[in-house]
């Protein structure tokens, strides 16, 4: 018995002094669209049994709202240009000059003895090399970053197929490009399928292992074409949806746009979603449905997790690269400054945390989750990051958050726990929201607010430097 007891205690102390292993699910074009979240006509039961367990941050800002500038900030914990190419231009200059550029987030993990691997789309890229297929070996996307990165193609081919895949590994082309997709197949019907699977395989070997690990494993859906396979779309078959909320394209000058990518790279079949409800509601339940094929993937996932034994030391990350507008402000798509383009769903479950499942309500952005992950497993905060770490948050939901700065072109914003300011640099025309009353960001408030305005306006120059 004494024996036993003194077994079970060193493995306890090993245990808790062995470096946490880091498991990062990335999901594109995910909005808060969640039950977890609230959103509660949405089926998505694993990824609410990981806010069950963890810290859901149901205020959590991207700090651009588009892929490639949002991941930017997530693996470097730096602000960086708006465009999608943000990571392959650090590439660029790391070619040149690699001491002018800090190292990325995975890169500073491997350098503090972890074994990084990325599968699926984690940069901009799935897979992180360029190139005109997405394939090209020596065009790194995150030089020196990750061990391994990798992207099953499948019938897609290659990595470029895959990220705008259709059904049975047909790609988007200039003839065959439709926005909605329901074919009945197994989950590997799409990428995401072939990405889940090779994600297990390696959480498997690298459970194994002695080495800690940092492992991210990125899905596509539900980023367009809205196709999953058909059985995902029956929880949502004879659903009445909610409302769109404030639906009308907003009057004088805000960040809207004419939603290029929905309306100019996919086929509707000749219906528009801004002039036909019922056309509006089939793409909403196509939306629903990836998400909840994603929730698969996640479950999949953690069940590989909890099964490998690793679970007990692994910290997990749920992230989503930005939101998405269905409608909200007469947008179909990301690419906006509002808060449909620029809140994601966040969750962080550290094994024996305080508190499990309590949502948090502080304002926080992506650029926090490179000091967050160094602070939990104890890997030293690099002194050229910018965000805060989290942890406060994790220990006590009630913490306070922070100002979220984000960009897009040549436009900024500030989101404080009250307001929103957006600053057209251009002509410095301003937006101001208020979040406080009923009409949020439906009505620009600026000119009645001079004083807040300047206020705002100091602490985003303050913010920028
Ligand atoms: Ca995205």
């Amino acid at each position: 018995m004494k024996l036993l007891m003194i077994l079970s205690l060193l493995a306890a102390i090993s245990s808790a002094a062995a470096p946490k292993n880091i498991l990062l699910i990335c999901i594109d074009d995910l909005r808060p669209e969640l039950n977890a979240f609230g959103a509660d006509y949405i089926q998505s039961p694993n990824i609410d049994q990981l806010a069950q367990v963890g810290r859901p941050f149901h205020r959590h800002y991207v700090n651009a709202p588009s892929c490639g500038s949002s991941r930017f900030t997530m693996l470097t914990g730096r602000y960086g240009s708006p465009g999608n190419d943000a990571l392959f231009k650090r590439a660029h200059q790391y070619a040149d000059d690699p001491a002018s550029v800090p190292p990325s987030m995975p890169e500073w993990f491997r350098k503090n003895g972890y074994t990084t691997v990325s599968v699926g789309k984690v940069s901009h890229h799935p897979g992180g090399l360029g190139g005109s297929d997405w394939n090209d070996e020596s065009k790194i996307e995150l030089p020196n970053g990750w061990d391994r990165y990798l992207m099953p193609c499948g019938e897609w081919q290659h990595p470029r197929g895959a990220m705008h895949g259709l059904s049975n590994g047909q790609t988007r082309t200039r003839k065959n490009y439709p926005a909605l997709e329901s074919v009945e197949g197994p989950d590997t019907l799409y990428p995401d399928g072939l990405i889940a699977d090779e994600g297990m395989r390696q959480l498997e070997e690298l459970a194994s292992s002695e080495k800690p690990f940092f492992l991210a494993i990125g899905l596509i859906k539900p980023h367009l074409p809205f196709g999953a396979p058909a059985q995902y779309m029956k929880p949502y078959k004879d659903l009445s949806l909610p409302p769109i909320p404030h639906p009308e394209k907003p009057q004088g000058r805000t960040t809207w746009h004419s939603s290029g990518e929905m309306f100019g790279r996919y086929d509707h079949g000749g219906l528009d979603p801004r002039n036909d409800a019922a056309y509006a509601d089939r793409v909403r339940r196509h939306y629903a449905a990836c998400v909840t094929y994603a929730d698969k993937h996640v479950g999949d996932i953690m069940s590989t997790l909890r099964k490998s034994g690793a679970d007990k030391n692994t910290i997990v990350i749920l992230w989503g690269d930005h939101g998405w507008h269905l409608g909200e402000h007469g947008i179909w798509g990301k690419h906006a400054l509002f808060e449909e383009s620029l809140r994601s769903p966040l969750i962080v479950y550290v094994p024996g945390m305080e508190k499990p499942g309590i949502k948090t309500e502080a304002v926080v952005s992506t650029l926090d989750l490179f000091p967050t992950l160094c602070d939990l497993t104890k890997v030293p905060v690099p002194d050229f990051i910018t965000g805060e770490s989290l942890s406060p948050m994790i220990k006590n939901p009630d913490t306070a958050g922070h100002i979220a700065y984000s960009y897009w072109g040549d436009k900024i914003t500030l989101r404080t726990d009250t307001h929103r300011m957006i600053l057209h640099r251009k002509d410095g025309f301003v937006e101001l929201y208020d979040h406080t009353t009923p009409d949020k960001e439906t009505v620009n408030i600026a000119a009645e607010h001079p004083d807040l305005v300047a206020e705002l306006k100091s602490q985003l120059e303050a913010m920028r430097k």
